[in-house]
């Protein structure tokens, strides 16, 4: 076995996870529109996930947002995922659109609101036992528009109340993933803006907190690689949201915008222990995707993503390590940026196509996907009913 084939090897570990709310319609505060083929509930949803990992073998778990993907029976959902051959993944929390959080959730200062809030997330841990997954995501849109609007410290203060009353709800086997985003909708202030707040809040809580980190809640220019480096180094990467973004919080397909800053995250990930499994244990961070498809159609759009992450970490597996630690050792500066970008700019995709083939998958997915008649079936299909959409 050759070098780029062992490292290959390592290519099976790769599992992602795929949003629910990717297959519904979305857009921007500007128009929302419709497209043929939306699914009308999630179980529809599901059974577009099931799809894509029908043909790429890279995205075994869906994840739901509730109240967004509610249903009566959780169980029963389960089997009908795994009756397609997917599981159910990551539970993701919503306090973003109901009136009552207007002015905050988990930190708001009027008590009955906090309450509301919480037992929401408690709501979902009851989901998450039903369903089998593991991860509840936290997101919050919490917040102040003007300096002086609210005291930002006791706000602080009660959302790491509110985290400690959900946190004591988990499961043994379950985790809790706070995620950060530095602005949107508000727009002066956010609670959780960055991954230093989420550590902090998340530290305080215990082992079972992580981090969630949303590769487009960053500013321009951030170096995102450096932060997974740190949160993998501190024990407190819990999960990815995949997307990229040209401008502001984009929600594009991933790899899209900057391939190579997919590369070096996934170099940092596999470095760090963050990637598959490591002496036959899962290393416990979770590669999910949370994007929107607006003007592409949605089902391709998924496939397109979970083929660019597996084409980068592809990448990012060849890195030779041993020669350029030397190279790093030895200060040999150009040497060093050399061996990193040999790997970045290696065409990978005949051996993933011939990767695909060994496992009895389409060497090429999204041609598959075309000739599949999928689409023009559900198009059929899905005629009437309440399309479902992001919500907002
Ligand atoms: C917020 O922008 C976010 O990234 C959170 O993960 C939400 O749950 C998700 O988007 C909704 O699309
Ligand atoms: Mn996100």
């Amino acid at each position: 076995m050759n070098t780029t084939e062992s490292a290959l090897g390592r290519l099976g570990e790769l599992a992602i996870e795929v949003p629910s709310w990717a297959y519904g319609n979305s857009g921007t505060r500007f128009k929302v529109f419709g497209t043929p083929g939306t699914p009308r509930t999630v179980q529809e949803k599901i059974a577009d996930a099931a799809k894509v990992h029908e043909l790429t073998g890279l995205a075994p778990t869906v994840a739901l947002h509730i109240p967004w993907d509610k249903v009566d029976d959780y169980a029963a959902l389960r089997e009908y995922a795994a009756g397609l051959g997917v599981g159910l993944g990551t539970i993701n929390s919503n306090t973003f659109q109901d009136d009552e959080y207007k002015f905050g959730s988990l930190t708001s200062s009027n008590e009955s609101v906090r309450r509301r809030a919480i037992d929401h997330h408690l709501e979902c841990i009851d989901i998450m036992h039903a369903t089998g997954s593991k991860d509840l995501k936290i997101w919050l849109a919490d917040g102040t528009n003007y300096p002086g609007q609210d005291d930002i410290r006791g706000r602080q203060d009660r959302l790491a109340e509110s985290l400690q009353e959900i946190y004591a709800g988990l499961g043994d086997e379950q985790r809790l993933v706070l995620e950060y985003k530095f602005f949107e909708p508000a727009f002066y202030h956010t609670d959780v803006p960055d991954w230093g707040t989420s550590y902090a809040q998340t530290l305080a809580l215990g082992e079972k907190a992580f981090v969630c980190l949303d590769t487009g809640h960053h500013a321009p220019g951030t170096n995102i690689e450096f932060i997974v480096m740190q949160l993998l180094r501190l024990g407190k990467l819990g999960s990815f949201d995949f997307n990229s973004r040209f401008y502001a919080d984009d929600d594009l397909i991933v790899g899209a915008a900057d391939p190579f800053q997919l590369f070096r995250i996934m170099h940092e990930v596999i470095r760090g222990g963050g990637f598959g499994k490591s002496s036959g244990k899962e290393s416990g961070v979770a590669l999910m995707l949370d994007q929107c498809h607006n003007l592409e159609e949605k089902i391709p759009g998924q496939i397109r993503s979970v083929l660019n992450v597996q084409e980068m970490t592809a990448r990012a597996l060849l890195v030779d390590t041993a020669a350029l630690s030397e190279a790093q050792r030895a200060g040999d500066v150009l040497a060093a940026n050399g061996i990193f970008n040999d790997a970045f700019y290696t065409d990978v995709r005949p051996l993933l196509a011939e990767w695909r083939e060994s496992r009895g998958l389409p060497a090429d997915p999204m041609a598959a996907y075309k000739a599949s008649g999928y689409q023009k079936k559900i198009n059929e299909d899905r005629a009437g009913g309440q399309q479902a959409g992001w919500g907002a």
